[in-house]
């Protein structure tokens, strides 16, 4: 078993796509470990994507995350990293196949619906700084 985070970025919380969006993951078979509705300051958004504070997209893509609520997860299910990213498909919407999160609810980068851990490493550290240890259940 394994543990991944996934956010649900403020675009698609807008748009009302929480409740599919995590339908999607319970009936892949996911389980909920930790289940959270906050809006993400400044501080934790620089954190949260420090491995891109040098990329020219990188005041947009904190800007859009503290933009309104977002909605975060820890889930748990074997290969959880990788099926999530599967899941949610490229990076680039316009690039991610039909029948994946991305390729089925946007177009746009920035503000591409959903993030997911891309490795254990970010999974630990992003479940970290999201979540508290009484708060994974
Ligand atoms: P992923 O979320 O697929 O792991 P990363 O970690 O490369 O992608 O990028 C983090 C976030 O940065 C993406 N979810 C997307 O919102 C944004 N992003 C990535 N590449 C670009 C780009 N070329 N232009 C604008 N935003 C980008």
């Amino acid at each position: 078993m394994e543990r991944t985070f996934v956010l649900i970025k403020p675009g698609a919380v807008g748009r009302g796509l929480v409740g599919e969006v995590l339908a999607r993951f319970e009936k892949r078979g996911f389980r909920i470990r930790g289940m959270k509705f906050l809006r993400v300051n400044r501080e934790l958004a620089e954190q949260h994507y420090a491995e891109h504070r040098e990329k020219d997209f990188f005041g947009e893509l904190v800007g859009s995350i503290t933009s309104g609520p977002v909605a975060a997860f820890v889930l748990e299910g074997p290969e959880a990293i990788a099926v999530v990213r599967r899941m949610m498909g490229s990076t680039n919407p316009m690039a991610a196949e039909p029948g994946t999160i991305r390729g089925d609810y946007g177009l746009e980068i920035v503000a591409n619906v959903v993030h997911g851990s891309d490795s254990p490493a970010s999974a630990e550290r992003e479940i970290g700084l999201y979540f508290t240890e009484s708060e994974i259940v």
